[in-house]
């Protein structure tokens, strides 16, 4: 793939701000080349690769395509969200289960995709919640949230990785040490924990106590070795101290080792989760030197190598991934955060301090070659991750890299004091790497996976599986299933709602279950009632069940969110709600034999 001068038109969807804005600028290609056409899709066709970035403090994963950048879908995760129905209401059992495991705001950190047989098999992205130590896992049939699950004896849950072979485990890294004995006037140094989650059941497994807070991890791939960065090894309990050391670690633990020592009874147990402590760690944990706080651990495709970022050192380790000996130490530039690969032997570390991307030739460097920078290219600015496009972490396409900007300072129209997010696209296709184009974004991506259209896209639902319980159109009912308390089972099929209207009390309690008995794509409906703070997004197939009060006395017209037909704003339906003391008889409803 060779580049000659072509004119590539890029747009970016500003969904935040609703604005959509074309770029243009001059990047050389070959007419023929796939990367060459970087972001100048037009309306209609379709991208190449789903980009899954978390979300950081929105709590929730963006999916953007590549390479136009258009932000195509936010799915929520640690935060509610009224617009996709998920979790926004009082009652709703996904809200509570958020409440009860952290809270209403989460942090996501790190995404991992999960594998069948070294490659990417579809069924799960796992995002991690920095700030109440959980583990959330989005079906990605639906691109729905289904699990969330938390972490116990760890805090800040930070890096992960999906263990190989077939997603053996998800490991999660907690980035804030702890008292060991959980006591918080303990005398004793801090520590924290790398967990191993069952990507299934969401239970954790086992747990290694690690000297000094896990800040990222991957796996080698024949899944002997979990790596995880060490900083602060000195285990200071402010900044100056914990960057004493020149070199921390690369904590390298051995996973048949581990399950081993875990189920053999070496493990005390904390909270239910057996914990290999650092003094039985003989044989599980082996500590690799390397300068200075380091962040980024990536292996590379071949499984030959894994490679840390020096993030206070320039450089960048290359450790052996079968002898776990260090190989080479070259120099990159500074800040470095983290690493990704090409299909061609070559590495991408994204600098923070120097803004910009090296490339750098693997065995070039572990030769001891000068020559081993291939290039540089500028990004704006302060690149923290980065990620390349690949099938799976072993099958890298070497076509496109996206760069994970912490800043974008003078790129965007001012917006007030906080200036957009943003994630670059370059071109890594051919001899030199080549920027494509900037894409703001909402706050704020700390990670990101990538995936080929033609493996994730065929596997997308269009409807869903109605459940055996869902409301059947012709068995819609009004039931009055207590003296406080009514059930509504309701259809909702364009446009109309079954019943379009009932009658309730002041006290009652409104149980609906509402179906949409649609079985086309894109017939989406909603369920909104005004005044009781309820919205329910209904897919074809879908059913939901929630709880509410039926508040004041009044009508209350129910209606259908989504502008599904020209019938749309006729789409909705009355909740009466006579006074308490009302005389009024209420009597069940079923709707006539058809
Ligand atoms: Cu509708």
């Amino acid at each position: 793939m060779k580049a000659q001068r072509v004119l590539l038109v890029l747009a970016a969807l500003a969904v935040a701000a609703g604005i959509v804005r074309t770029l243009a600028c001059g990047v050389g290609h070959s007419a023929g080349s796939d990367a060459a056409k970087g972001a100048s899709l037009s309306s209609g066709e379709e991208d190449q690769y789903y980009a899954f970035l978390s979300g950081g403090r929105s709590g929730s994963v963006f999916v953007a395509g590549i390479p136009s950048g258009r932000l195509i879908r936010e799915i929520p995760v640690f935060e509610p969200r009224a617009a996709y129905g998920y979790a926004s209401n009082e009652g709703d059992p996904r809200r509570d289960e958020l409440r009860s495991s952290g809270g209403l705001w989460g942090d996501t950190h790190q995404p991992a995709l999960s594998e069948t047989g070294g490659a990417c098999d579809g069924r799960y992205l796992f995002i991690d919640d920095l700030a109440n130590a959980r583990l959330g896992r989005v079906r990605l049939d639906t691109f729905e949230t289904d699990r969330i699950a938390r972490i116990p004896n760890l805090q800040g849950a930070h890096g992960i990785a999906v263990v190989p072979p077939d997603t053996r485990y998800i490991v999660v890294n907690g980035e804030f040490e702890q008292p060991t004995d959980g006591a918080a006037d303990s005398p004793e140094p801090y520590t924290s924990v790398v967990a191993f989650v069952d990507p299934e059941t969401m239970e954790t497994k086992f747990e290694v106590r690690v000297p000094g807070n896990a800040v990222m991890a991957d796996a080698s791939r024949d899944g002997r070795f979990v790596f995880s960065t060490i900083s602060n090894l000195e285990q200071g309990r402010d900044s100056i101290s914990m960057m004493q050391f020149d070199r921390d670690a690369v904590a390298a633990i051995d996973v048949p080792a581990a399950e081993k020592a875990a189920i053999s009874g070496k493990a005390s147990v904390r909270n239910g989760v057996p914990v290999l402590e650092l003094a039985d760690s003989a044989g599980v944990l082996t500590l690799i030197p390397v300068p200075k706080n380091p962040q980024g651990i990536n292996v590379t495709p071949d499984g030959r190598y894994a490679i840390a970022a020096g993030r206070l050192s320039p450089t960048v380790t290359v450790i052996d991934a079968r002898t776990l000996q260090i190989v080479a130490e070259p120099e990159v530039g500074p800040g470095p955060l983290a690493t990704t690969f090409d299909d061609r032997g070559n590495a991408y570390t994204s600098l923070y301090v120097g803004s910009e991307i090296v490339e750098w030739n693997i065995a070039r460097a572990v030769r001891g070659a000068s020559d081993y920078v291939v290039g540089r290219v500028p990004v704006h600015y302060n690149v923290g991750s980065l990620q390349a496009t690949r099938d799976a972490s072993a099958h890298p396409r070497g076509e496109y890299l996206l760069a994970l900007n912490t800043s974008s300072k003078d790129r965007y129209l001012p917006v007030g004091p906080e200036t957009p997010q943003n994630f670059e696209l370059i071109d890594i296709s051919g001899e030199q790497m080549k920027m494509l184009g900037s894409f703001p974004t909402l706050p704020e991506p700390q990670g990101v996976e990538l995936v080929a259209a033609r493996i994730l896209a065929p596997k997308v639902r269009q409807t869903l599986e109605p459940p055996p319980d869902a409301v059947q159109a012709g068995h819609e009912l009004v039931v009055r299933t207590g003296p406080r308390s009514v059930t509504v089972q309701m259809t909702a099929i364009h446009s109309v709602f079954t019943p379009d209207h009932f009658e309730v009390r002041e006290g009652d309690r409104v149980t609906f279950r509402l179906t949409n008995v649609e079985t086309m794509r894109d017939r989406i409906h909603g369920f909104g009632l005004p005044d009781h703070d309820l919205h329910v997004s209904l897919p074809p197939g879908a059913t939901r069940t929630i709880t509410i009060d039926a508040g004041r006395p009044g009508v209350y017209w129910y209606y259908c969110t989504h502008f599904c037909g020209v019938l749309h704003p006729e789409m909705r339906g009355r909740m009466i709600v006579h006074p308490q003391n009302a005389m009024v008889a209420l009597s069940d409803w079923r709707p006539a034999p058809r």
